[in-house]
């Protein structure tokens, strides 16, 4: 059969997201995205139940493994339920669902195999100053450390294609792992693109989100991976 639309799976990461679970689940339901996969990352609270309740399919850890391996088994478990697409979503209420179609329609017209999301080609509203500083710092350094010109790094909004999902190899289990595809879009000549998107700052994200104390363990898993990669290519 031709001409099919592609099939959009979302991935949600969700470690402890008991507040906003439902809230995240509703917006894609609403958008008409009916393929949801949460990966609770053994979450302490009802974050499961919740995202079972809102009919998604649900994958718990068996411990709290990281962002990066919450991402790996849902994508896996995507493509083998037949994804064309695959988006990444946070859990935590900062995605717009409304936005997902700027991720899906350069990948579905075959101009690109990735699209990134780019809070600073979109906006922020809310952003602590302190994270816009972290952030700008973090564009440059992995600019120099991975070669590859974004406009912003480390925003979980992102859609690869089915294709891209499989090349793409997601080795670093904490928050690593978003330069991670970056290198492996770069080095594996992954056609890509920049979308605009909205990260919403609401007290609740800023709470419990990444602070600018976590940037200097993030930077380490990156250069541990970085250097991995170095000696898996001799
Ligand atoms: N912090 C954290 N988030 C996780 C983990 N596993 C999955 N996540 C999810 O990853 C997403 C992004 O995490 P967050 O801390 O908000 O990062 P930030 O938005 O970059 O500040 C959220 O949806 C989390 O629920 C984990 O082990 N730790
Ligand atoms: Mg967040």
């Amino acid at each position: 059969m031709k001409n099919l639309p592609p099939r959009v799976f979302v991935v949600v990461a969700a470690f402890n997201e008991e507040p906003r679970i439902e809230r995240v689940l509703a917006d894609l339901k609403r958008h008409g995205y009916r393929d949801v996969i949460v990966v609770d990352d053994h979450s302490v609270d009802l974050t499961s139940a919740l995202a079972k309740r809102a009919g998604a399919t649900v994958i718990r850890h068996a411990r709290n493994r990281g962002q990066g391996a919450a991402l790996r088994t849902g994508i896996h478990a995507a493509l083998r339920k037949g994804a064309d697409i695959i988006v990444t979503f946070d859990g935590d209420g900062q995605h717009r669902a409304a936005e997902i179609q700027r991720f899906v329609a350069p990948i579905a017209a075959g101009t690109a195999q990735v699209a990134f999301g780019s809070r600073f080609l979109g906006n922020a509203p809310g952003m602590p100053k302190h994270k816009l500083v972290t952030l700008k710092g973090s564009i440059l350094v992995e600019r120099a450390l991975l070669k590859v010109k974004l406009t912003d790094v480390h925003n979980g909004f992102r859609a690869l294609s089915r294709d891209a999902a499989r090349r793409i190899k997601i080795t670093c289990d904490r928050m690593a792992h978003a330069s991670e595809i970056v290198a492996e879009v770069h080095e594996k000549r992954i056609p890509f693109v920049e979308v605009p998107v909205t990260i919403v700052y609401d007290e609740y994200a800023r709470r419990k989100g990444q602070t600018v104390f976590n940037a200097f363990p993030i930077l380490g898993e990156i250069l541990r991976m970085k250097r991995a990669r170095k000696n898996a290519k001799r």
